[in-house]
């Protein structure tokens, strides 16, 4: 296919079918590109047994439509990946998205032309289409970690990464099972695995903080007075540091204020809720390390009740700060260590030396399995944006403007790569918040720009050099103000070897949003149109 879009667009998750919405607003015609056959982004590829969002699901959703917001039913309190992937298909068939939307394609490259300001794309199926303006709704984690681990070709069983999960799932039964990582995907497949699989090994480098997820059906009561007055609840939301949990509780002193009575009565409370809601009892946890230890502690004493062989809590005790990586929620994780047919295995002081044909060797030990699971994450936030031969002027790439680590102003948009927008790009609040919020309020940023651009018969908008050094320094100014960049979490990019180390996402999305306003209101300031 060979033609000329106004806007193209890489991804069809929930901010490239956004995207779709608002360019047709617009009048604009679009073109998206689409790697897996149907819409849903990180919910489409994302498969794996217990994938499950972490935000509840009354407010993982989309808020730009009433009636849409109103019609849909939500099952449980945190939407499983089956049910979002069903509302994003349902999103997809309401407003009939995909007679824009090419999938089973992926870009290969994206070139801006300065002689006529126009961006070329190039896909895997042999598609040139030309562009205004080009729209990276690539996701943050969509680019699978696998570790290079030498001999790994030679594993004769199954291999799977929990991000590019098979359609028809996985039959574990009666099959020994060796599963590495233990972050969040991991701790939500652990459970599953470990009842349906003959035996299961897990590989740990990190011992991470999980708190009760406390998943339950869906309290309809709840659901009808969120839907009451639906508007004012996102617009609660909205004004929350991660664009979500306007009905949580936050404390507003210090933890280091109360008694060990009241404090440990709070924690105790926040387990038996469950959810992201437990780090919010006071608000110094991720500013001073004293406040933290004391509910890092508390974590680490219910990790020792409830794992029943002293060796193998001793493994599972975190160490780092607790939420400066990201806190995982679970259903049943630290008692899957108590099954018969479950094994931890540390890898930090020995980490995995090799793969063989039936397992993998830590410190001169084999371990043997039938089935190989790679939990181990994402290349997040640039991995995606990197994979694809994106040049900009002087037929620049972004992987050298970016060989430093990211830059960008807002997370939007990079100096040398005019027209070329990101989709919660680093830089902007993305995965600190509820993605749909935050990615609800880019598009319409960009679209809102798009038109201001039409209507001034402006050609090009293209941020600055001195704009976007700026922006990182204040990205990173306001993450050392916290305990967050303390760990070697994916925020940093530090989970991926040789990815240089820049706090990627910036922390509170109210204050961002006002600045995003801020700058369109002073003529969008931090860019330069043309
Ligand atoms: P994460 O959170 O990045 O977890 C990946 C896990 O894999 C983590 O435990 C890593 O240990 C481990 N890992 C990575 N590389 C290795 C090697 N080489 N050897 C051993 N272990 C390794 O990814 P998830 O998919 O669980 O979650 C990503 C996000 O999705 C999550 O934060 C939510 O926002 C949703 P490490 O901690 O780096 O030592």
């Amino acid at each position: 296919m060979e033609r000329s879009v106004d806007i193209a667009v890489v991804g069809a998750g929930f901010a490239g079918m956004y995207t779709v919405v608002k360019a047709r607003e617009m009048n604009m015609t679009v073109q998206v590109f689409e790697a897996g056959t149907d819409v849903g982004g990180t919910w489409y590829w994302n498969r794996y047994p217990g994938a499950r969002c972490d935000i509840e699901s009354v407010e993982y959703s989309y808020s730009f439509d009433n009636t849409l917001q109103q019609e849909w039913e939500w099952t449980e309190r945190y939407a499983p990946q089956p049910e979002i992937l069903k509302y994003a298909q349902h999103v997809a068939d309401r407003f009939d998205l995909r007679t824009d939307i090419q999938f089973s394609t992926r870009v290969m490259s994206a070139h801006f032309s300065e002689d006529n300001n126009t961006w070329t794309i190039t896909t895997d199926k042999d598609d040139v289409v030309t562009a205004r303006f080009v729209v990276f709704a690539t996701g943050c984690l969509s680019s699978a970690n696998r570790p290079h681990f030498p001999g790994a070709e030679s594993f004769t069983g199954e291999v799977y990464h929990t991000g590019e999960w098979p359609h028809d799932g996985v039959d574990f039964s009666g099959k020994s099972v060796g599963l590495i990582g233990t972050g969040s995907s991991a701790i939500q497949s652990i459970p599953i695995i470990a009842q349906g699989s003959a035996y299961l090994t897990v590989f740990q480098r990190t011992a991470s903080f999980s708190i009760p997820a406390r998943n339950e059906s869906i309290d309809r009561d709840y659901v009808a007075k969120v839907k009451s007055a639906y508007p004012e609840f996102r617009d609660a939301n909205r004004r929350q540091t991660g664009a979500f949990g306007s009905n949580i509780r936050r404390g507003e002193t210090s933890a280091l204020e109360s008694t060990d009575e009241e404090r440990w009565a709070e924690f105790e409370r926040r387990w038996d809720e469950g959810g992201f809601g437990f780090l919010s009892s006071y608000n110094d946890f991720l500013l001073h390390t004293d406040a933290n230890d004391l509910v890092a502690e508390f974590v680490r004493q219910k990790i020792r009740s409830i794992v029943k062989d002293p060796a193998t809590a001793d493994l599972l005790m975190p160490t780092q700060v607790i939420g400066c990586k990201r806190l995982c929620l679970d259903t049943g994780y630290y008692e899957t260590f108590n099954r018969d047919n479950v094994t931890l295995v540390a890898v930090d002081n020995h980490p995995i030396e090799r793969i063989t044909e039936h397992g993998l060797v830590v410190d001169g030990v084999e371990h043997t399995f039938d089935v190989l699971v790679y939990a181990t994450g994402f290349d997040a936030m640039t991995g995606s944006l990197l994979k694809i031969d994106i040049r900009g002027r002087n037929n620049q790439s972004l992987a050298d403007a970016w060989h430093g680590g990211p830059v960008t102003y807002l997370g939007l948009n990079t100096a040398g790569f005019p027209n070329m927008f990101m989709v919660s790009g680093p830089g902007s609040p993305s995965v600190l918040t509820n993605m749909i919020m935050s990615i609800e309020q880019h598009v319409e940023w960009i679209a809102n720009c798009i038109a201001h651009m039409s209507h001034n018969n402006l050609s090009v908008i293209e941020t600055t050099e001195q704009s976007q050094s700026e922006w990182v320094a204040f990205v990173n100014a306001v993450a050392d103000k916290t305990l967050y960049p303390s760990c070697n979490s994916w925020y940093l990019g530090a989970n991926v070897p040789g990815k240089p180390r820049v706090f990627m996402p910036l922390i509170g999305f109210p204050t961002y949003v006002d600045k995003c306003n801020d700058v369109v209101r002073n003529g969008y300031e931090g860019f330069v149109l043309a």
